[in-house]
């Protein structure tokens, strides 16, 4: 049975490439709203319902797990989901990079972490950080323009170096940050900017961390893959220009199957 992963659009994508990388033998199935993306400033009540039929979606496909590849869900939805996924274990993006963040480091870090409006408010990050080690120093800020950007392919661009500057640069000096954990999915397709301008910046990309959770999960509930199955698929409400493009750049032309999933036609 396959692994259901899924984001707002194309960030989730990001955290493909370290699944396949450390588990090659499971098999996913992918899904990005792109029609209705960002979700980022959006009602709770709306990011709630979008969710609800996303997973109702990938249940349907028989996935053995989700993977919520969106902070923006993950801060809004993780709580509730697992009594709506019936049994299907539900890993979200935040807390394995919560702990890393946590364990890793100490008093005399300046840590920022960059989100969505949603993410940020909800301060995901800092209440799981805090859990794990309360004496560090964090600092967050949202930077909402920077999806719908990367969502039009803006992303190697001046306008997406200029909204960067709007959103770090004070963020980065007066707090003199020395750590930046990257919250939302989609951005590090734009770490070479953000390294670029902030070349000190150690930067924390959580989709590292959460492979660690789906192996564990998958060991603890026996159900690792054993041998290499179907190829992966990946769904979108909207096909868009966009999302072609990123998943030729991500995986190259022939090697992965796109398919169109629209809720409006349900
Ligand atoms: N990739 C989503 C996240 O990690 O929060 C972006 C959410 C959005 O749609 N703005």
């Amino acid at each position: 049975r396959p692994i259901g992963i899924f984001d707002s659009g194309v960030g989730g994508l990001t955290a493909v490439p370290h699944i396949m990388r450390q588990l090659p033998k499971e098999r996913l199935i992918y899904f990005g709203d792109t029609a209705r993306t960002p979700y980022g400033s959006k009602a709770k009540s709306t990011i709630t319902s979008f969710t609800r039929q996303i997973v109702d979606f990938l249940l349907h496909k028989d996935v053995k797990m989700l993977v919520i590849a969106c902070n923006t869900i993950t801060a809004t939805c993780l709580d509730e989901l697992p009594a709506y996924c019936k049994g299907v274990p539900v890993i979200g993006i935040i807390e394995p990079a919560a702990r890393k963040v946590a364990r890793e480091h100490d008093i005399s870090n300046r840590i920022g972490i960059i989100g969505t409006k949603v993410t940020i408010q909800q301060k995901t990050y800092i209440k799981n950080i805090t859990k794990y080690n309360p004496d560090l120093k964090l600092f967050d800020r949202a930077c909402p323009i920077f999806v719908p950007l990367i969502e039009e392919g803006i992303i190697d661009h001046g306008i997406m170096e200029l909204s960067v500057k709007h959103y770090l640069d004070e963020f980065v000096e007066e707090n003199a940050l020395d750590t930046l954990v990257l919250g939302c999915t989609h951005y590090p397709l734009i770490q070479p900017t953000i390294e670029k301008l902030y070349p000190h910046l150690k930067i924390i990309d959580p989709s590292f961390e959460i492979v660690h959770s789906i192996h564990k999960a998958l060991v603890e509930g026996n159900l690792l893959a054993e041998n290499p199955e179907a190829e992966n698929i990946f769904y979108a409400s909207d096909l868009s220009e966009n999302f072609m493009n990123m998943i030729n750049s991500i995986f190259g032309k022939e090697s992965v199957k796109v398919d169109f999933k629209n809720f409006d036609l349900d």
